[in-house]
C-alpha cells in the first residue's frame, strides 16, 4: 500500500496569511453536514478544512470520524463548523446521515460529476426510455429523497448540492465554463426538486482534485452560505 503523503497546514498557507488580518472581523461559527455517496469528496473536502491534504495514496475507508471544531477560512472569512461528522457513504450507512443532516443549519450534499456523465450517456442510447440509467444516478436520486423529510423536520434551511468531480467530466472543456454550469444545473433538475426545490437548494460546481481546486470549491460553497444568510 502507498504511504499517504499528507501535506499539514500547506493549503491554506498562501492565501490564509494576507487573508488573516481581514478574515479577523469575520467569524461563524457553523453547523453543518456533509452527506454524498462513497468517493464524492466528503473526506477530503472535510481535510482540505482542516489543514490536511492527503497528495496520494487516499485510503479508500467509510471510517467514521467526528471533529469537535474545525478551523477554516475561505475568502475573507473564517468560519468554525463545530460538531463535524465525517460519514460513510456506503448504503447501508445512509440511516446514520439522518442526525447530523436534522441537527445542522446547513447540509452539503455531494455528487460526482462523473456519475452524471455516465447517466447521460447511457440516456442517449435510450432516448425514449425513463431513467434512472445507471446505479450512480440511481444512489443520488435515493440518497437525495432520503435526505428530502430530514430537510422538512430538521433545522437546516439551505441545501448546497456540490458537484465534485468535474476535473474528470469532458463537458467542462467541450461546453466551456458558463453553458456547462447551465447543463450541470438543468442535469440536476431532479434532484434538485426531490431535496426540496430551488427555495432551498443551491448548486456549486467544481473539484477536490488539488488544494487550488478544493479552496476555489470551498470558497463558492461559503459563498452560498453567506449569501443565503443574509436574505
Ligand atoms: N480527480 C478528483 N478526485 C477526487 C475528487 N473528489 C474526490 N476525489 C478523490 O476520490 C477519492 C475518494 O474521496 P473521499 O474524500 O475519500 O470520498 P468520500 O468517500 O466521499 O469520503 C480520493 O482519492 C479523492 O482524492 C475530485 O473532485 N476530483
Ligand atoms: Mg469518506
Amino acid at each position: 500500500m502507498p504511504i499517504p503523503i499528507i501535506i499539514y497546514a500547506g493549503i491554506a498557507a498562501a492565501g490564509a496569511v494576507g487573508a488573516a488580518v481581514a478574515a479577523r472581523k469575520w467569524r461563524r461559527s457553523l453547523r453543518i453536514a456533509v452527506l454524498g455517496v462513497n468517493d464524492s469528496g466528503k473526506s477530503t473536502l472535510i481535510d482540505f478544512w482542516r489543514g490536511e491534504w492527503v497528495e496520494e495514496g487516499r485510503a479508500h475507508t467509510q471510517a467514521k470520524r467526528n471533529f469537535d471544531r474545525i478551523k477554516t477560512v475561505a475568502g475573507d472569512r473564517r468560519f468554525v463548523f463545530r460538531k463535524l461528522a465525517d460519514l460513510s457513504g456506503d448504503e447501508s450507512d445512509w440511516a446514520e446521515w439522518k442526525g447530523p443532516a436534522e441537527a445542522s443549519a446547513v447540509v452539503l450534499y455531494l455528487v460526482r460529476a462523473v456519475d452524471l456523465v455516465d447517466e447521460e450517456r447511457a440516456a442517449d442510447l435510450h432516448p425514449d426510455g425513463y431513467g434512472p440509467f445507471t446505479k450512480g444516478w440511481e444512489r443520488i436520486e435515493d440518497s437525495a429523497g432520503l435526505i428530502r423529510p430530514w430537510l422538512d423536520g430538521g433545522r437546516a434551511k439551505l441545501c448546497v448540492l456540490t458537484v465534485t468531480w468535474c476535473d474528470q467530466d469532458p463537458r467542462q472543456a467541450e461546453l466551456g465554463e458558463d453553458a456547462y454550469r447551465k447543463h450541470l444545473a438543468g442535469q440536476l433538475e431532479p434532484i434538485v426538486l426531490k431535496l426540496g426545490g430551488t427555495g432551498r437548494v443551491r448548486v456549486v460546481a467544481g473539484s477536490l482534485e488539488s488544494p487550488a481546486s478544493a479552496g476555489a470549491l470551498s470558497d463558492r460553497i461559503m459563498d452560498q452560505i453567506v449569501a443565503w444568510e443574509r436574505t
